[in-house]
């Protein structure tokens, strides 16, 4: 093979790489995958997704996505997100809360976030926009 070919080569490589990344199940446009979704109502799915589709524990990076019945983006211009986890026996309870920011799509937040543990967290969110209110999603960290 010349040169040439080689490059055309590595172009459909690349090409046929970022297609299956566009088409694999469940992938946000951030290229996050999803690993908790809550419906509130018709109008409303609140879902929270990760790097390896799934909360972590540690230090890592989230998104928090409002839409509508259709996928669609609703507008909510400010939102909250905070893990709990309830006092278990002698360990108190915990709180790590994510520090939010707004993203370039209306109802998308990206989420800096440190998990302090494995286990069960309550993820607490409160929303302000199109639709307001607050509810809590279950959540597991690995
Ligand atoms: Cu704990």
């Amino acid at each position: 093979m010349n040169k040439a070919t080689n490059i055309i080569g590595l172009v459909i490589l690349l090409a046929l790489i970022a297609l299956g990344a566009a088409c694999s199940g469940a992938a946000t446009e951030s290229g996050m995958k999803v690993f908790a979704t809550k419906k509130v109502s018709d109008n409303l799915t609140i879902t929270l997704s990760g790097e390896d589709g799934k909360l972590k524990n540690g230090q890592q990076e989230i998104m928090l996505s409002f839409t509508d019945g259709s996928g669609k983006p609703v507008e909510i211009k400010a939102a909250t997100l905070n893990f709990n986890m309830p006092a278990m026996g002698s360990m108190a309870e915990m709180n790590n809360a994510a520090e939010l920011t707004t993203t370039g799509t209306p109802g998308q937040f990206k989420g800096n976030l440190n998990i302090e543990m494995k286990g069960d967290w309550i993820a607490q969110v409160s929303y302000e926009g199109a639709e307001s209110g607050k509810t809590t999603i279950s959540t597991k960290a690995q």
